[in-house]
């Protein structure tokens, strides 16, 4: 039996594909689709980083928009306003990993407490557990929008520990992202990597965790053993 912890599940890249966008680009962009889909990703995280480094905020709205048009914009790319408004609604509509409703809810029978904690802003991570069926099981969310400042900032870790009523040392970071799983842990967290590529690659910032699964069903598991 597991003895219950505070799981805080980031989300883009863990429980939901952000990738999957490119189905959605495809009717727009042909096969560039998926490079414009990992271009938009890697410059939402990019400028997440530079505005905290900065000491300036904008919501994860307007990164994602911003994003959204580098990407296009480096192939060259130009849609319609309407064309990007429905691509910035299908981003509340990604679609959830296979292994995450089978994982959270054995997470949750084994009396575990599931949160989000995400760069999204509420209103995006809101629509999205609606969307994706992830409310219930899962029972906080929690943004950076409350603290103003992105992942892997140590306020953003201590900030969720403290809406999680549990010291950081006993909250545990879920995420795919090595720089999300490294920041946790710098911050006093436990973590465990769901390595989604299935192929090790963690990051040479930091050591991988101790804990690390290839899906939430063998976090599940990983949980039960970790108890014994
Ligand atoms: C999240 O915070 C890192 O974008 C990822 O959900």
């Amino acid at each position: 039996m597991a003895i219950p912890e505070a799981l805080a599940f980031d989300v883009y890249g863990t429980l939901v594909d952000p990738i999957g966008i490119a189905a959605e680009l495809e009717r727009h962009a042909g096969d560039a689709a998926r490079r414009i889909a990992e271009t938009w990703r890697q410059k939402q995280i990019e400028y997440t980083f530079r505005l905290s480094m900065m000491e300036r905020y904008e919501d994860f709205e307007w990164v994602t928009h911003r994003s959204l048009h580098q990407a296009l914009a480096v192939v060259g790319l130009e849609l319609s306003a309407g064309a990007v408004d429905e691509l910035m609604a299908s981003y509340d509509r990604l679609q959830r990993f296979d292994d995450v409703a089978e994982g959270l809810d054995r997470l949750r029978e084994a009396g575990h407490t599931l949160a989000i904690l995400s760069n999204g802003t509420p209103r995006m991570l809101e629509r999205l557990a609606l969307n994706a069926g992830l409310r219930p099981p899962i029972e906080e969310i929690v943004s950076v929008d409350e603290v103003r400042v992105y992942k892997p900032s140590p306020r953003v870790y201590l900030h969720a520990a403290e809406r999680l009523r549990r010291p950081p040392g006993e909250v545990r970071l879920v995420s795919s992202n090595p720089f999300d799983v490294v920041g946790a842990e710098t911050a006093g967290m436990r973590a465990a990597w769901v390595d989604r590529s299935g192929v090790g690659l963690f990051d040479t910032l930091g050591e991988p965790p101790r804990m690390v699964v290839r899906s939430l069903v063998e976090l599940a598991a990983e949980l039960d053993r970790a108890a014994v």
